[in-house]
């Protein structure tokens, strides 16, 4: 069973919850516009882009394509929302909870829509859409709703003749540069904290799924958000994205994607106005398991680690170092588990494998694998793409891998588990933190001193023990290493989107009793 009460793909276990959720029909999209100051733009210079559905191939819909001036457009917004005496800067923090908590009702209202439209875009299985990423951005949201009236400074006793006091103001304008394996999740995960903060944002989803945004973007007008607070700048990378990170009117960049684009993004901010720079970036995440483990649950936690969402999460778990007394026990099961796995349609109940992204993603993903049987490591099943079904990948396991293997050393961001032998608990952790990554690892172990000293040990910033993907909105979520900067969830994200301004008050009248 997974979490939050479903089995492995977003299906409640809970019969009583039953009967599921069904895509609705979507005959047209109505928003496929920029949107600035809670109106819907064309693009400054008339472009669009097409957006298409991974499973199909079809084209869904022609989306106005955000460039540097509609980026500039969107900032100008944005400074206006934030002015001295906006509405926005002068709303009381308890309504600015509830404006999160109406957005967080929309979400639950919408959820069918969004579920289908999110699926239909991303290729992802509905009910993970469903399930997952809904159950997941509306926890977001009302989880920041919540901190909105309680982000508050300290007082601090200096000398006698001093009052010494600090407050957390919002950081001003935030951009957002999010990708396209969890589009309204990292949607969430950027505006929940800015906004409960009192930030305005310019976000820009990926130029391969930008429609549940847009769909967000008429929310944030109904619930009552004042205009420039949210504006969504749909577009391409070295386009919008590196018009974001270099603007002069843009306070502080939160980037989710790839390593080389994140150096970019810290690059731009550097040589512009030393904007403040969050970063997640990938993972080559380590999952050991011990022989004391419950082999079972580790074998499924691990599968679902590597295959979720096709394998396309950062926090994908490529590398499964099992120790050498239950390795081939764990190699049968994962094998015989994985042969299970249903790839079909995406809008299919039974369906828990849909497509990657898009053809460059199952390229990169089929020449891993090829350099995986060149190398030497054992294929035990998969390493095709699905008969005659486009995009498809078959989950794919390789044994013996070896940590000089490219399938050991680099993200593969694709349905590919790589299981490597190791003797001593001292090997592993060796092995495990012998990476630029340090996004995620995980334990499996019966044993509570065990699961203590190994996640001392690893470099990550997330460690699970006895699961995988355990994300929680309260839970930081972040990179050690070349996984990235800052922290996002949980009480540690307010940090990135407040600035600290100390206060401090001489006092003339002095008490001398
Ligand atoms: P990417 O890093 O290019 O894209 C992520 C976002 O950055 C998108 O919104 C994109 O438009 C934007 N972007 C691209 N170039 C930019 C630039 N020069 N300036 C500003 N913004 C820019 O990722 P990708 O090309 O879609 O995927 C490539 C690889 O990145 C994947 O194979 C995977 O390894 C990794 N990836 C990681 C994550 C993650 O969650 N950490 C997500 C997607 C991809
Ligand atoms: C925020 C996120 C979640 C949540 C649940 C289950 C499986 C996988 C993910 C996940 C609040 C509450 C719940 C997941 C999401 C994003 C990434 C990787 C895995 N998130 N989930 Cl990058």
């Amino acid at each position: 069973m997974a979490q939050n009460g479903t089995t492995e793909n977003g299906v409640p276990s809970d019969p009583a919850a039953l009967p599921l959720p069904q895509p609705c029909k979507i005959s047209e999209i109505k928003h496929t516009k920029i949107f600035i100051n809670n109106e819907w733009h064309c693009s400054v210079k008339g472009k669009t882009f097409p957006t298409f559905n991974p499973a199909t191939g079809g084209k869904i819909c022609e989306v106005e394509e955000a460039d540097k001036a509609d980026v500039d457009k969107a900032v100008e917004a944005a400074k206006a929302a934030m002015k001295r005496g906006s509405p926005w800067r002068r709303m009381d923090v308890s309504s600015r909870g509830r404006l999160l908590h109406k957005l967080a009702d929309l979400l639950e209202r919408d959820r069918t829509v969004l579920a289908t439209m999110e699926s239909m875009d991303s290729g992802k299985p509905f009910l993970q859409s469903f399930f997952i990423d809904l159950d997941g951005s509306i926890k977001t949201l009302r989880y920041y709703a919540g901190w909105a009236d309680k982000i508050h400074g300290k007082t601090m006793p200096v000398d006698d003749n001093f009052m010494c006091f600090t407050k957390h103001e919002p950081v001003g304008v935030c951009g957002a540069i999010i990708p396209w394996n969890f589009p309204l999740l990292m949607f969430m995960w950027k505006i929940a904290p800015a906004l409960c903060c009192g930030n305005a944002v310019v976000i820009k989803p990926a130029e391969q799924t930008p429609l549940t945004a847009l769909h967000i973007g008429a929310l944030i007008k109904e619930a009552g958000f004042p205009p420039g607070v949210v504006n969504i700048v749909p577009g391409f990378g070295p386009t919008a994205g590196a018009a974001i990170a270099s603007h002069m009117g843009i306070d502080k960049v939160a980037f989710t994607g790839s390593v080389e684009v994140g150096q970019l993004i810290k690059e731009a901010a550097a040589k512009s106005n030393l904007k403040r720079v969050t970063l997640e970036l990938g993972g080559k995440n380590p999952c050991i398991v011990f022989a004391d483990s419950d082999l079972q649950l580790a074998v499924q936690e691990a599968q679902k680690g590597a295959f979720y969402n096709q394998g396309q999460c950062c926090t994908a778990a490529s590398r499964v170092f099992v120790e050498e007394r239950v390795y081939d026990e764990f190699v049968r099961l994962s094998v015989e588990s994985a042969k299970k796995i249903v790839a079909g349609d995406p809008m299919d109940p039974r369906t828990s494998h849909g497509p990657q992204i898009n053809q460059q993603q199952f390229e990169k993903i089929l020449e891993l694998v090829e350099s995986g049987k060149r190398e030497g490591a054992k294929l035990e099943c998969g390493g095709h793409a699905v008969q005659d079904k486009g995009l498809f990948i078959q989950p794919t396991i390789f044994s013996d891998v070896k940590d000089h293997m490219r399938l050991a050393k680099e993200e593969i961001f694709g349905p590919v588990q790589c299981i490597m032998k190791f003797k001593s608990q001292e090997e592993a952790i060796e092995r495990a933190n012998s990476t630029h990554y340090g996004l995620a690892a995980a334990v499996f172990t019966r044993s509570v001193d065990r699961a203590m000293s190994v996640s001392s040990a690893l470099e990550a910033g997330t460690v699970w023990v006895n699961c995988y993907n355990a994300l929680h909105a309260q839970a930081p979520f972040g990179g050690y290493k070349m996984s990235g900067n800052g922290r996002e969830l949980g009480e540690y994200a307010l940090a990135e989107y407040t600035e600290v301004k100390a206060v401090t008050i001489k006092l003339t009248e002095q008490l001398t009793v």
